[in-house]
């Protein structure tokens, strides 16, 4: 089981340009949690408020509401998304979140002819034999069955 995002876990991955605003609007569908998503590599400089830290930078979002992020991909790289809690990022609460930069700007772009970052995007993540979320008292009994990248859209239960 897991908690995907739009039908998906990993969530959709978020390619965008230095710069780019990006608008994120999470609805949680996580019946009687609450959720925030951190944006891991943003330095969110102007915008703390969609860090991501519930009860530090943001109410948390309760099961029901939507909160809309909106920020600046303000510095290139290669990054993640991802709930704050450990619990929900272990159920697939997660993504890619790549910050592409002006070919002239890359510093690799002698070693390559073409980005191909959108497809050759691994993102690794645990599978559990429970939600985690749902059972957190049991938490050490849950160890993971194994390790999945990209997803393993064959075993899994969408839960939203
Ligand atoms: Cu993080």
């Amino acid at each position: 089981m897991v908690i995907a995002i739009n039908d998906m876990v990993p969530g959709p991955p978020i390619n965008v340009c230095v710069n780019d605003v990006i608008v994120v609007e999470v609805r949680n569908k996580i019946p009687d949690q609450d959720v925030t998503i951190h944006w891991h590599g943003i330095s969110q400089k102007g915008t703390p408020h969609m860090d991501g830290v519930p009860m530090v930078t943001q109410c948390p979002i309760a099961y029901g509401t939507s909160y809309k992020y909106a920020f600046i991909a303000s510095s290139p790289g290669t990054f993640f998304y991802h709930a704050d809690s450990v619990s929900h990022q272990s159920d697939g609460v997660y993504g890619s979140l790549i910050v592409n930069q002006p070919q002239p700007q890359e510093v690799h772009a002698a070693l390559y002819d073409y980005d191909r970052s959108v497809e050759n995007t691994f993102v690794i993540g645990a599978q559990f034999p429970a939600l985690l979320s749902a059972n957190l008292e049991d938490v050490a009994q849950l160890p993971p069955n194994s390790l999945v990248i990209n997803g393993d859209d064959e075993n899994f239960k969408y839960v939203l």
